[in-house]
């Protein structure tokens, strides 16, 4: 036996017998062990077997109802130095956290299996894939992670050559939220979580693993962990150009990942592949450029909104092999959220449904699906080396003053944009309308390092010889004074990523402005698009004094970052501040081509 398995048995022994579990199950990943796992839950009630005549071999777990999402305040990075977790952190000292979560990991599998699942993040063959071994004593957790990731045998003989891997620890413990920690040991690369069965608390592979550990993975051997979906746009003339786009939970990854071309655009030859809806992964290639791959196999996306209008292709993919999570019944015992038609039955927690409960579906309801079964799934989804990245796009939910796009002048400040991106805080948390939450890069709730550390990293790509993609930052939230949207958002985003791609390939215009470049209306593509003129205005102009205001607003939050902020970032926002403070000059267009 090589040495790294000798270890991993060492850790298995050690944690049985810590746990006291009744069994030991070794993973192989294999469909005949899916099956006997399905069969055990629904024996237990773990799961119920949906309508198999509409979602063959689909199943819906209910989980606790106090267990249904992720839980940032519960949420802990352990490292020595508190500083190197950082503001934006949790921080516990490592001593301290194992004693705290290891007792209550003390005798916890008693009557359990405890479930050694080797897994790979990334194509199994792709030297940008990385491994973990994630020991659970949920069998859900398992089904969850064959969907999610490489599981099973072929990662177990990649650790074994490796010798490396992340180590995650779960268990459901008494589903207690008073019992309940996740905490992360970057210096250890390892994982420990207790007391909640949630996808983002228990699927270690995808937070935990593939953003926070990988984070601090990525900053040591040079690459970028990064919570963005990853889009291949191919254009009339048969060339595609991939996107990576960041933006907070719940701002619609999804769906642009997997966005349908609006009919003008469709009929040009317009095309749209899904790579990833959540996660990337990118390292600089010989080349220069960015490359880039999906460390996740499937998707756990949010159910409610999900239909034929928002993401027909997300539908498309549900009707089989799927466990959904927390979503209404129908009287025939069809998967139901809130945007579907037809009428739920019982809700998520199994009554009969009744209006005055709330929504049917719980709003954090989810689906699990193997990737492969999206309709838009891209070619070139599972290549070993990845996809070169053109864009990157930082967006967020921003009802006034950021526009609908803007082109960052080079990479400095396209990582201010990604460090300053934040979302609005909506009429639903009472008193706190419009309030601005910073959530840079999307990554608040996932990097595993302090945040002045990861923009220095971040600009460190700036280098002789790098071929970055042009940064950009977007905005579909806008609204008018009327409440409304100003922009349609879905399918029709794509003639603003069509924009994007014309700046890259120096073929389309904008207009030069102290917040950086803008489409000016003949720039876009709006070609059998009912927008109102003044509102296309109003999505492409600078408010100025607005825009003095946010970044003094920007200012503030990077001094949260201390001495450890690195001067290049603090320069950019200063050479905003002051161009926006000189006299107005005339707006000068760039010509394109
Ligand atoms: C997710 C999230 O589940 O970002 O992807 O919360
Ligand atoms: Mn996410």
């Amino acid at each position: 036996m090589t040495s790294s398995l000798a270890a991993l048995n060492r850790w298995v022994e050690d944690v049985a017998r810590h746990t006291q579990a009744a069994e030991v199950h070794w993973c192989d990943g294999t469909q005949q062990e899916y099956d006997a796992l399905v069969a055990q839950m629904h024996a237990t009630g773990g799961l119920i077997a949906l309508n198999p005549a509409t979602h063959s071999r689909c199943h819906l777990h209910r989980s606790h109802p106090g267990d249904v999402a992720r839980v940032e305040h519960l949420t802990y990075v352990c490292t020595r130095e508190r500083d190197d977790a950082g503001p934006n952190n949790h921080w516990m000292a490592p001593d301290a956290a194992h004693a705290k979560i290891d007792a209550l990991f003390a005798g916890c599998m008693k009557d359990r299996t405890l479930y050694v699942v080797p897994y790979c993040m990334g194509p199994i063959d792709s030297p940008l894939a990385r491994c973990g071994v994630e020991i659970t004593d949920s069998p859900y957790v398992v089904a969850n992670m064959r969907l999610m990731t490489r599981m099973g045998a072929q990662a177990l003989a990649r650790i074994e050559r490796e010798g490396r891997f992340v180590k995650g620890l779960h268990s459901i413990g008494e589903l207690d939220p008073e019992r309940r920690f996740i905490m992360h040991f970057p210096e250890e690369l390892t994982i420990k979580s207790y007391g909640s069965g949630y996808g983002g608390n228990a699927l270690l592979g995808k937070k935990c693993h593939a953003l926070r550990i990988a984070s601090w993975q990525a900053r040591q051997e040079g690459w970028l962990a990064e919570h963005m979906l990853i889009v291949g746009i191919e254009n009339p003339q048969g060339q595609t150009h991939y996107v990576a786009a960041a933006f907070p939970s719940a701002c619609g990854k999804t769906n642009l990942s997997m966005l349908i071309p609006p009919e003008g655009m469709r009929r040009k030859g317009w095309k749209v592949w899904t790579v990833g809806d959540d996660i990337c992964w990118m390292q600089p290639g010989a080349d220069g450029r960015l490359w880039a791959i999906n460390p996740e196999a499937g998707f756990f996306g949010v159910a409610p909104g999900t239909s034929a209008r928002t993401n027909a292709n997300a539908l498309a993919m549900l009707d089989h092999d799927t466990i959904f999570t927390n979503v209404a019944l129908t009287a025939d015992g069809q998967p139901w959220w809130e945007g579907l038609p037809g009428e739920p039955a019982f809700d998520w927690q199994g009554r009969p449904h009744d209006a005055a409960h709330g929504p049917a579906a719980h709003p954090n309801s989810r689906f699990t699906v193997s990737a492969r079964q999206c309709p838009s799934f891209s070619p070139h989804g599972e290549n070993p080396q990845g996809v070169p990245i053109s864009a990157i796009v930082f967006g967020g939910r921003r009802e006034h003053l950021v526009p609908l796009v803007v082109e960052a002048h080079d990479w400095a400040h396209g990582v201010l944009l990604g460090a300053a991106m934040g979302s609005e805080t909506t009429a639903a948390a009472a008193g706190a309308v419009g309030v601005l939450r910073r959530d840079s890069m999307a990554m608040k709730p996932f990097c595993g390092y302090n945040f002045a550390d990861y923009f220095a990293h971040w600009l460190s790509f700036d280098r002789p010889g790098a071929r970055l993609p042009k940064i950009f930052q977007v905005n579909w939230f806008r609204k008018g004074t009327d409440g409304r949207f100003l922009w349609p958002g879905f399918g029709d985003n794509l003639r603003v990523l069509e924009w994007i791609l014309g700046r890259c390939e120096n073929t389309a215009g904008a207009a030069e402005t102290p917040i950086g470049r803008l489409p000016r209306p003949q720039d876009l593509d709006l070609d059998g698009l009912a927008v109102d003129p003044a509102a296309l205005n109003a999505l492409l102009a600078v408010d100025r004094d607005g825009w003095r205001a946010e970044l003094a607003g920007i200012g503030e939050y990077l001094d949260s970052y201390g001495a450890r902020l690195p001067a290049r970032l603090r320069a950019e926002q200063h050479r905003i501040a002051a161009a926006l403070a000189a006299p107005t000059a005339p707006v000068r267009a760039l010509a394109s081509g």
